[in-house]
């Protein structure tokens, strides 16, 4: 097996402050955490912005530029912006950042979908900002819109004019055959690096089943052309992780998708997940792969050819 790419995903447009006082949301707590994570073995940095004085998500290019040089000047490892932002905000205000950061990695989320946070909102009884209750609870009625035109311009615009390769969100069976379309309508090329997500409500669910099923079909459609990383919501995070590493695959943590440790305790860091799975994935005899073996596995730029200064 390969050496293994530990993504650490930081902060999220999912969580809202009121769940967890770990969560980072300011500049500095990003910076922190991120830098944290990449010590403890992470070599991509999955990120996200938030307004620093609400914790709110932004899409707001200063609220990037605010942590992403500040990360790059004291890390090596591979930043990767999200085109997916946030499921209120439009797509040029998804874009809008990454356009601008030029990055080495950008998220693509393969397929329009819902994107459910509703039932978090009832295990909150107080509340630190206006904005949650309302940002969570209307989500019942939101449409996370990724439809082949929104898709193709991010290829585009982000891929072939700005030289980004991609972590493919793929939340269903489905995502796997739209990426196939576009490999074939030859806007992206291989080796593609598919993020299997699980547990997301819209999503497929954390079943184990579910798993070898869309590696069984990715097989198929990609054959040696892709490498496939899991990220799991919530409590299944560690265990869908676990089982990617020991069939081969890459894993992605970090308080974007789940805010615990164990069950009922709260990490206090994205580092300590990143600890953990690390503890886990070297027990399983896969060795961790440093930002630089990263940027080879998935035909990077390098950090040089980025816009973040
Ligand atoms: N939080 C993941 C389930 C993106 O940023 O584009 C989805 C995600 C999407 O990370
Ligand atoms: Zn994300």
């Amino acid at each position: 097996m390969s050496k293994i790419i530990i993504t650490c995903a930081v902060t999220g447009s999912i969580h809202t402050p009121s769940m967890s006082p770990y969560l980072p949301v300011t500049t500095s707590e990003i910076t922190e955490q991120a830098l944290g994570a990449a010590e403890a073995g992470a070599a991509i940095l999955h990120l996200h912005a938030r307004d620093p004085e609400t914790g709110k998500p932004s899409s707001l290019v200063e609220h990037f530029m605010g942590f992403l040089p500040r990360i790059k000047q004291a890390s090596d490892a591979v930043l990767n912006i999200s085109t997916g932002g946030s499921a209120v905000m439009t797509l040029d205000e998804r874009l809008e950042a990454p356009k601008s950061a030029e990055p080495e990695m950008c998220s693509l989320n393969m397929g329009t979908m819902n994107f459910a946070l509703y039932p978090a909102a009832e295990r909150i009884s107080e509340w630190k900002f206006d904005w949650e209750k309302p940002f969570l609870e209307e989500s019942d009625d939101l449409v996370f819109k990724n439809t082949p035109r929104d898709i193709a311009r991010i290829l585009t615009e982000l891929g072939n004019e700005r030289g980004a390769r991609f972590e493919f969100e793929c939340y269903d069976l489905s995502h796997l055959y739209m990426l196939r379309h576009f490999a074939d309508r030859g806007l992206v090329k291989p080796p593609f690096f598919i993020q299997f997500v699980f547990g997301v409500l819209g999503g497929m669910g954390p079943e184990p089943e579910n798993l070898t099923h869309m590696k069984l079909i990715a097989d198929k459609l990609f054959g040696d052309d892709y490498a496939f990383s899991v990220l799991a919501a919530g409590r299944h995070q560690i265990p869908l992780t676990t089982m990617a590493a020991a069939i081969g695959g890459h894993v992605r943590v970090g308080l974007e998708d789940s805010l615990t440790i164990a069950r009922g305790r709260l990490a206090t860091s994205n580092a300590e997940q990143v600890a953990k799975i690390r503890r886990i994935v070297e027990e399983l005899g896969r060795e961790l792969a440093t930002p630089e073996e990263a940027r080879a596995m998935l035909g990077l730029k390098g950090a040089d050819r980025t816009a973040i200064r």
